[in-house]
């Protein structure tokens, strides 16, 4: 039996600022992009939420609902620096630790537990150090798996925690609204309720043939949701890989500088590279193109992405525009190769409706540090993928507090 904790900042963004700036302790506040433009709450204070605030909606109808809202423009930089300062804590319970968003994360304590006296010192102990040392509260589930490990982090926010023992999955869930497993947005909360379907129990309960009729392979995966199962592993953020990078070439028929042609070599390349990828359960961020010309000159180039690539045509996209951007074509090539490294592991699940499964660690620090200015956090599910909400852009300008 496994034993994961999942961690969720309480009122992250607003929780930051009041630690920054104590006097704004006990005020509703509204953390969001730029207030003089059209912007959403990124954030708001558990004082703020009293009033009906909450994340994503427009500010306008925000400051109607709490019109003694304070305002802060958010600064992107100061969260994701009290982000993975945050992870570094955690880290020191398991090697197992995975960011799911830029203020969640899941460790898995199964191996590690007894060094520090069970999952619930260690939950404990980690409230502790984040909240001497950085003066923010946190909310922490433990559970046998990250499905319930995040929906028992839900539990008693803000400040809580809570455990879902393996014997009381099923007593647990039973009156557990189905939307409120991650992972059920609210297209498919609409299907299930349609099908008589609202709490997790008559989920579990509700025949598997049925579901998949609905939904595909998603059917299964629904239905052991009813029931609390979930194997999906806790992916560490640094994986360490013994295979570093996947790729193919091919020596032309005959040398060639045919821009077509070459294109054609490199679809090919890529998608036997995306295999092999994805048969082996990698992805990488790293592309990179081999040209060797006909005097056996040798070129590689190579574009690092934000996210994990393992799509033949991802990777082609990619392969082609470094090969337009940096072909000599007065020069004729002899040998096309195409690889993929700074790999990570991790099943890429299909969700639902098809969309793909994003690093939520990678996309939010990344995005942010290629383009400081604006910020959006994508929320995923555990076992697909997640529906983008509402991006709020935060503008280059310095951090302002408003009053009003
Ligand atoms: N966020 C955002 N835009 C959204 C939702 C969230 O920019 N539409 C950002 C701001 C949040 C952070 O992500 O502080 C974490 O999101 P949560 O949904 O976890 O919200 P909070 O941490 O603010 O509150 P809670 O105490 O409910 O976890
Ligand atoms: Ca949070």
């Amino acid at each position: 039996m496994r034993k994961i904790i999942h961690i969720d900042m309480d009122a992250f963004f607003a929780s930051v600022e009041t630690a920054s700036n104590p006097s704004l302790k006990g005020m509703p506040l509204i953390v969001c992009g730029n207030p003089e433009g059209r912007t959403a709450v990124a954030s708001a204070s558990y004082e703020a939420r009293k009033f009906g605030v909450k994340a994503g909606m427009g500010l306008r109808e925000a400051l109607r609902l709490c019109p003694n809202a304070v305002l802060i423009e958010g600064s992107p930089r100061k969260y994701v620096t009290t982000s993975v300062r945050i992870l570094r804590i955690l880290s020191e319970y398991s090697d197992l630790l995975e960011l799911f968003s830029l203020d969640e994360a899941f460790l898995d304590v199964t191996k590690t537990e007894h060094l520090f006296g069970g999952a619930r010192s260690i939950a404990l102990e980690m409230k502790r150090k984040i909240r001497e040392e950085f003066n923010i509260t946190c909310s922490i589930g433990i559970a046998p798996n990250k499905l319930l490990s995040k929906l028992a982090s839900g539990f008693s926010k803000p400040d809580g925690l809570s455990e879902i023992l393996p014997e009381k999955v099923l007593e647990t869930l039973e009156d557990i609204p189905v939307e409120e497993l991650c992972g059920i947005g609210e297209k498919t909360k609409e299907i299930l309720n349609k099908m008589g379907i609202r709490r997790c129990g008559e989920l579990g309960r509700f025949d598997v043939k049925d579901l998949e009729r609905v939904f595909g392979k998603g059917g299964r995966m629904f239905h052991d949701m009813g029931l609390g199962v979930d194997k999906s592993p806790v992916h560490p953020y640094y994986f360490d890989s013994v295979t570093k990078s996947f790729g193919h070439s091919m020596t032309l028929d005959k040398d060639s500088n045919d821009m077509r042609l070459l294109n054609r070599h490199l679809l090919q390349l890529s998608e036997q590279v995306g295999r092999r990828l994805r048969k082996d359960g990698y992805s990488g961020r790293t592309v990179t193109l081999v040209i060797r010309y006909e005097n056996f000159e040798t070129h590689s180039h190579q574009k690092t992405f934000g996210y994990s690539l393992d799509e033949g045509l991802e990777i082609y996209n990619s392969a082609r525009r470094i090969l337009r951007k940096v072909l000599d074509r007065n020069r004729m090539v002899r040998l096309l190769g195409v690889s993929v490294s700074n790999l990570s592991r991790g099943e890429k699940q299909q969700n639902l409706f098809g969309e793909r499964r994003h690093d939520s660690l990678n996309k939010a620090l990344d995005e942010i540090r290629d383009r400081y200015g604006e910020f959006s956090v994508t929320r995923g599910s555990i076992l697909y993928t997640g529906s983008k909400q509402n991006i709020v852009p935060f503008g280059m300008a310095k951090q302002r507090e408003i009053r009003r």
